[in-house]
């Protein structure tokens, strides 16, 4: 990693704008602001593969699109297997002399429903293969698009509209199940912390190989905030533990600022109660009997995770 890339500031962002005026994004979307950053650290020579999501329904009408690069809309389960093909074609025109210059950076703009449940094996896959493009996961936590019903990333306890009682099982965890496949580079990622996944979108750029950075993106209409409220919700999942920042190169990980800090005790935890009431899929826990129990159990379980990652750091 060169010292550019580390010591980014906000002025070292491009002007350049990937998502352009007219997108049909609810106020307040995380996808569009995260995508805006993507674009910034990626730049125009970029191809975009997204599948069925809010992004791709905000992405304007034909022929008009608020995306300033290439975009293919696929079906879910074939993400993986479209940016891996596009990705070799590019390879075999530069080989052949069809296409000259830099290779454009390949990477897919998809959903947690598309990543966690129903696209996973096509993308397990291609980090298998480390076909070289990045897969970008924007997790709001639910099948926000089609009416918010839970994904393999809604926490336990959230209420969607299949799960109106609360979740009862807990959350997958994929950057982790990445981390292990060994790919060349994993992320998280925050709209809280720009700067931090411009880094690592820029890392990803000058990686060679599968590439997947996850972006926590608090959705307002999902979870039941403010419009307002999208990136103070995503600092308090940071500071509270609940979304964890961390990196991993061939299965070796590295903590980053502010997790590493909280999970070794240097920093207090923001009070999850604090994350927790701004969000209306929590209410019907803040307003329990069983209240107290249940944040005692979110809790322990966000120790557990901080443990087990400052040990998985150590190997
Ligand atoms: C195979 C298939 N199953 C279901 C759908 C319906 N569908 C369209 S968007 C969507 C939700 C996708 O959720 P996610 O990937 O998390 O993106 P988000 O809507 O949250 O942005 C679903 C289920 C579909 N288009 N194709
Ligand atoms: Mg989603």
């Amino acid at each position: 990693m060169s010292d550019t890339i580390k010591n980014v500031k906000l002025a070292d962002m491009p002007a350049y704008e990937l998502v352009k005026a007219g997108t049909g994004g609810c106020a307040g979307c995380p996808s569009p602001m995260g995508l805006r950053i993507v674009g910034k650290a990626l730049g125009p020579n970029s191809i975009m593969v997204m599948t069925p999501s809010c992004a791709v329904a905000s992405i304007g009408v034909m022929p008009k699109s608020c995306y300033d690069v290439p975009v293919l809309n696929v079906c879910f389960a074939s993400a993986g297997a479209s940016a891996a093909g596009i990705s070799m074609s590019l390879d075999a025109q530069l080989k052949n002399g069809a296409l000259s210059g830099e290779k454009p950076t390949v990477f897919t703009w998809v959903g947690d429903g598309g990543t966690y449940d129903i696209g996973f094996q096509g993308i397990s896959a291609a980090a298998e293969r480390n076909d070289d493009f990045i897969h970008f996961c924007y997790n709001n936590e639910a099948y926000s698009n089609t009416g918010v019903q839970r994904s393999g990333a809604t926490p336990k306890y959230a209420v969607t509209t299949t799960t109106p009682a609360g979740k009862e099982s807990q959350k997958k965890n994929v950057p982790l199940l990445m981390l292990e496949q060994r790919i060349a580079y994993v992320a998280t990622a925050s709209l809280a912390y720009p700067l931090d996944f411009y880094r690592k979108v820029q890392k990803a750029k000058s990686i060679q190989g599968f590439k997947y950075i996850e972006l926590h993106a608090p959705c307002g209409p999902g979870w039941k905030f403010a419009s307002s409220d999208t990136v103070e919700l995503a600092r308090l999942a940071v500071k509270s533990g609940a979304w964890l920042l961390w990196e991993g190169e061939h299965g070796k990980l590295t903590l980053n600022a502010p997790t590493k800090q909280l999970a070794e005790g240097k920093m207090p935890c923001a009070e999850l109660e604090e994350y927790l009431k701004l969000q209306g899929r929590f209410a019907h826990i803040m307003k329990s009997t069983e209240k107290a129990a249940a944040i005692e159990a979110m809790k322990s379980e966000i120790r557990r995770e901080m443990d087990f990652m400052l040990g998985r750091e150590k190997l």
